[in-house]
Parts: C-alpha cells; structure tokens; sequence
C-alpha cells in the first residue's frame, strides 16, 4: 500500500493554526486597506498562480564529487509523481510536472497520465537530455549533441528532441524545452560561428516537429559543462536563435545561469518587450548554477523578477504568458521539504510584486525620485505577506503551516519503509 497524507490530516493540523491565521490576516488586511490596496484581486491571482516541478528535483541531487542519497527516494516516475503529488497537497501551488527524457523512463504515456490525473497532477514542458551518453547509443556527445561538428551526431541529437515531443504529446505536454551543454574549454577548439550555426540548423529540424499548439523553450547558460565557450551562453544568443526559428520559439530564463551580477530582471523586461520570453527556472545562486532553493539567497531578486512580471501583465504586454518551473538541486534537504518552501517563495515573490504601488511608482519615476521609487518597491517587498499566501492554500485544502504538517505527516519515514534503498551511491550532477 502506498502512504498518501490523508486529507483530514492536514485539515485537522489546520484546526490548531486557524485562529493566529485569522487574526494576522486580519491585520495585513487593515494594513493594506490603509494603503489603498484592495485584497480580493491580489488573492485571486494568488489563487491562480502555478509553478511546475522538476522531476528530477524530488531525488536527492547531487554535485559532480558526490551524492548523498536519502532514504525513502523515489526509485521510478511513479514514484516521483507521488511525491510531486504529496507537495501539492501540502502547498497547492504546484499542479504540474516537468518531465526530463530520458531520466524519466516512460514506457507507457498513457496509464503514466491516467495516474497523473489521479493525483490531480498535469504535465508542464518536457525536457530533453542531450548532454550525457546513454547506454547503448550509437553516438557520444562528448563533444556536442545539436551543434557537433559530425552530422551523425547531430541527428541522434535531433531525434532525441523529437521522441521527447512525441512523449510529450502523449502526456499533455505543450512544450519543450531545449537546454544543451555543448561548447568548448580551449581557445580555438570550436568555431564560434560554425557551431552556432550548426545549432540553428539542428533545431530548425527540431522546431518542425513541434504540433501546432506548442512551443519550444530555448534555455541559457553562460558555463558547464563547456567552460571556455558556450553555444547558448546569453540571452542574446537564445533571443537570435528563438527569432530566427519562428514564432513558437521563446526563450527561457534559468535564473541560476547568469553571471553573479548580471540584471536578471532587465533582461526579463527586454524579453517581455520582445515577445519572447517563454518562462523561467527558478533557483537561487551565491556563486553559478548553484541549484540552491528558491528565495533562500537573495529573495529581492526574486521579487525584482516578478516585478518585472507583473508590471508586464499590468501593461497588457503582448503574448505574455510565461511558464513557471522550478529547477533546484536538493542535495541536503529532503526534496519534498525543499520543493514545498520553494514554491511558496516563488508564491511570496509574486505576492509582494502584486502588492507595488505602480501609479505611485510610475508618478514617482516621472518625477526622477530616485529614493522615492525605491522606497515604493521596498515598501512592497518589507511587507509580511505569509498571512495571504497561508489564507490562500487554506482555501485550496493545503496546509496552513506547511512544513511542520508535512514533518507531523511521517511522509518520509513512511516511504523509508516503502522503498528500500538500492544501496547505490552514484556520483549525480542535476
Ligand atoms: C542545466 O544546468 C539545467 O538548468 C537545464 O535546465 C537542465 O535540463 C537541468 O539543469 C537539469 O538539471
Ligand atoms: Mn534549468
């Protein structure tokens, strides 16, 4: 049998922290009220608000020195959408899952949907894998995958791309997202124009495959695996590979591969304003790709982001609808604990973005008041809005306090018992 936390659990934990709810979110809402900011529509878009999570970030991750398994990791995708599941139920902000092929071994799309719905999950972007060598392929991408210079090896690449389509179609899927590691570590190893041009080639091929009502997600990152040069390393590079593919082509902001000052949320602006920003991977980083949870590092960077965000949807900017997925590496938590506080910080992000003064903001900006605007942002951002995130998963059947119900549950003792370890510790990268 497998454990599920029943859902008269979590409404009984809720019994003991309704009352504090109630009064603090009583207080936020007389607080906003003075401030001229009405709550229904911020809830509402609370409510509405969704973010994916990564398949892979329900397994304990791992760095390229080591990986320190936890028990109870799920051992199949069947298993990874019960703990996918169990973060809803918890957090009620994560419906959907993104799938990575083929670290995901789906063999039968259909009854992997069937028990998807059953939990009352979804299936986001599928994700595609030509970065490592899988057992038994003809060709290695130790030197590339879409921009090789062999062209035998830039068809299995392209293959690949278009099985993930085909898989991903199947699931529900209407997206696919395209992250490469080739590039080069030595001067003079690649051509830097070639290779490029190489990829636009590859993916033209890709980027027929698509149905009609897909889009495929063209991901940066500006080092590693490739730590010289690589192909997609910018935005820029992203951005003129997605216009000249065509309209279904955007690009995607992981917020982990820039480089450490870099000002994320202008390049969001920029793709907003272009029509091609196609949604972000959320993570936060001290140094690089760090894979660190979602807000625990600079948590105004994040809000900056969704600034950005908002002030676009404020805007009616056109064809604005950009996908949410969270992309992390939990190598020291348990992944359920870090997936549940990760999606309330990307929710929290949201929810102090929503809360900007943006007549004040423009008028403020106007009249170049430089501290006056900043201290309208922050105005937003210092407010305590966990009253209005707690009151909107109530609503949704989650939990009010989240993490101490889901550590009350046992859910991870329970599945330490369900699932044996394999006793196999692999070195991991994510
Ligand atoms: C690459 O670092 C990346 O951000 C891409 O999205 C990959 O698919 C994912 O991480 C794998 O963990
Ligand atoms: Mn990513």
């Amino acid at each position: 049998m497998t454990f599920r936390i029943d859902q008269t659990f979590i409404e009984q934990a809720n019994v003991a922290e309704i009352s504090a709810l109630d009064q603090d979110h009583e207080a936020l809402a007389r607080q906003l009220r003075r401030r001229g900011i009405a709550l229904e529509p911020v809830l509402a878009a609370l409510a509405e608000f969704h973010v994916a999570l990564p398949s892979w970030g329900v397994g304990t991750g791992g760095t390229r020195f080591a990986r320190f398994p936890m028990q109870g990791e799920p051992r199949g995708i069947f298993e990874k959408l019960d703990d996918c599941a169990t973060v809803q139920q918890i957090a009620r902000a994560t419906p959907t899952i993104s799938l990575h092929f083929p670290w995901d071994n789906v063999d039968d799309p259909a009854a992997l949907k069937t028990y998807a719905h059953k939990l009352g999950l979804g299936f986001d972007a599928v994700n595609s894998n030509t970065f490592q060598d899988q057992p038994g392929a003809a060709q290695s991408y130790r030197f590339g995958s879409l921009t090789h210079t062999d062209a035998a090896v830039r068809e299995q690449a392209i293959a690949h791309n278009i099985a993930c389509i085909k898989l991903g179609a199947a699931l529900g899927s209407k997206a696919l997202t395209v992250w490469i590691g080739d590039g080069s570590n030595f001067a003079g190893q690649a051509n830097l124009t070639t290779s490029f041009e190489r990829y636009l080639e590859s993916m033209k091929a890709i980027y027929a495959a698509l149905p009609a009502d897909w889009q495929v997600f063209i991901e940066h990152k500006l080092y590693e695996p490739a730590f010289y040069s690589t192909v997609i390393a910018d935005w820029g590079s992203s951005l003129a590979a997605a216009v000249e593919l065509g309209p279904k082509a955007k690009c995607l902001v992981d917020l982990g591969h820039h480089a450490p000052t870099v000002n994320i949320e202008q390049i969001v602006a920029r793709l907003v304003h272009l029509r091609k920003l196609a949604g972000f991977h959320f993570n936060d980083s001290r140094y690089g790709d760090d894979d660190l949870d979602s807000g625990s590092v600079d948590p105004f960077r994040l809000f900056l982001v969704f600034n950005e965000l908002v002030d676009a949807k404020a805007r009616g900017a056109a064809e604005f609808a950009p996908a949410y997925m969270i992309d992390q590496s939990h190598n020291v938590t348990d992944p359920v604990e870090s997936l549940i506080t990760s999606a309330i910080e990307i929710q929290r992000a949201y929810a102090q973005a929503l809360l900007v003064d943006r007549a004040a903001l423009a008028e403020a900006q106007t009249r170049n008041d430089a501290l006056g605007a900043h201290h309208i942002l922050k105005a937003a951002f210092n407010t305590d809005v966990s009253p209005l995130l707690a009151e909107v998963r109530r609503q949704a059947g989650g939990a009010i306090a989240p993490l101490k119900t889901y550590r009350a549950s046992c859910y991870r003792a329970h599945k330490a018992r369900e699932r044996p370890a394999s006793g196999i510790a692999s070195a991991g990268i994510v």
